[in-house]
């Protein structure tokens, strides 16, 4: 293709962009649009899977079976909506051998909220509250996004996220309202899980690589800043609500702005989990790997049941 070939479709892309038309996976993209879509849509597709181990561990300590149901479901949603992604992402011409390929040696980050542990029964309460909360702020946005398989997957699972959030939220409320130990409990899930909650949103918009040209391509719809304050705004009369103090001495209403201004973020910690050295990386990293690992004997059985179908079929229909 010549030059002034691509510069024409790249100028038709971007007219694309701007009347908010969604790009489908078979249309024209410069490369650099697939693969910063390829990155944030694989790692939000890790997020989802590796995102199941701090949770999935408290199904068998759940307190109730109600609380096991539902919590049950909750982790399977999030197993949707890594499979969803990933087929999403798929669609830009990456096998999900290669995602996972990606995922397993580091190449691809995932949310540093999952490299924290799940403590107590509280923490559960607030995962759901806090770390649902956040990711419905991010994913609400992202329904707007340019991509089209992107856009539409977040829909979905945004209504789902939904159900998560008050689930974690009831759980929370409820030992907010119990004996002074449950309510310390729920207290101590809140103070700890709080920070690395605000961190889900990534870097500080000035020392954010990617934002940019993530506005510009409307794969992101707002920034990280804007949705963090969302975040802070919504959150902290919900907690007001059930008694709990967010852990922030810095944190207080701004009439003028409309929101409130808070304390700052420990980005050293941020990094540091991003680079691989929080409390659980290397254990997530472990669980995924070995479930991979172990679970090659049902992909084979699966691909070969598959094949002979398949000869089944051509056969009768020979
Ligand atoms: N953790 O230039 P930016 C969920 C990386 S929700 C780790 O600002 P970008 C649901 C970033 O990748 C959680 N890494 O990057 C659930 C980049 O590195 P790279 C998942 C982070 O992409 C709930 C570098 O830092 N949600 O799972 C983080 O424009 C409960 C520079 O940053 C999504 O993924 C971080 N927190 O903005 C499941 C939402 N932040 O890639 C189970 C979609 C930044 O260049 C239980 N993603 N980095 O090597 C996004 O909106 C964006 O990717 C951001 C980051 C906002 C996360």
């Amino acid at each position: 293709m010549s030059e002034a070939q691509i510069k024409s479709l790249e100028e038709e892309f971007e007219a694309r962009i701007a009347r908010d038309e969604k790009i489908e996976p078979k249309d024209w993209m410069p490369e650099k649009y697939r693969k910063t879509h390829i990155r944030q849509m694989s790692q939000h597709a890790h997020s989802e899977i590796v995102g199941m181990l701090p949770e999935g561990n408290w199904i068998s300590r759940a307190p109730s079976l109600r609380r096991k149901v539902a919590l049950l479901a909750k982790v399977q949603d999030e197993g949707g909506h890594g499979l969803y992604l990933y087929s999403a992402t798929e669609t830009l011409g990456i096998t999900r051998d290669e995602l996972f390929e990606q995922l397993h040696t580091g190449k691809a980050k995932y949310s540093s909220i999952f490299n924290y542990p799940a403590l107590t029964w509280a923490d559960i309460g607030a995962i759901g509250w806090l770390v649902d909360g956040a990711a419905i702020i991010n994913q609400v946005a992202l329904c707007g996004t340019s991509f089209g398989p992107y856009a539409r997957a977040m829909v979905r699972i945004c209504k789902e996220e939904s159900f998560h959030q008050r689930q974690g939220y009831e759980i929370t409320l409820k030992l907010a309202q119990g004996t002074p130990e449950q309510k310390a409990m729920a207290q101590d899930a809140l103070n700890r899980f709080w920070w690395p909650s605000l961190m889900m949103f990534g870097p500080a918009d000035a020392d954010s690589p990617n934002t940019e040209q993530s506005m510009k391509w409307k794969l992101k719809r707002k920034t990280n800043d804007e949705l963090r304050q969302q975040f802070i705004d919504q959150t902290v009369p919900q907690a007001e609500l059930i008694g709990l103090t967010i852990p922030d001495p810095d944190l207080k209403w701004n009439e003028e702005k409309g929101g409130y201004d808070s304390g700052e973020i420990d980005w050293d910690e941020f990094w540091q989990v991003v680079k691989g050295h929080g409390p659980c990386n290397k254990e997530r990293m472990k669980a995924r790997v070995s479930a991979w690992e172990n679970g090659e004997w049902v992909r084979d059985a699966a691909l070969a049941h598959a094949e002979k179908q398949q000869d089944k079929k051509l056969n009768r229909a020979g």
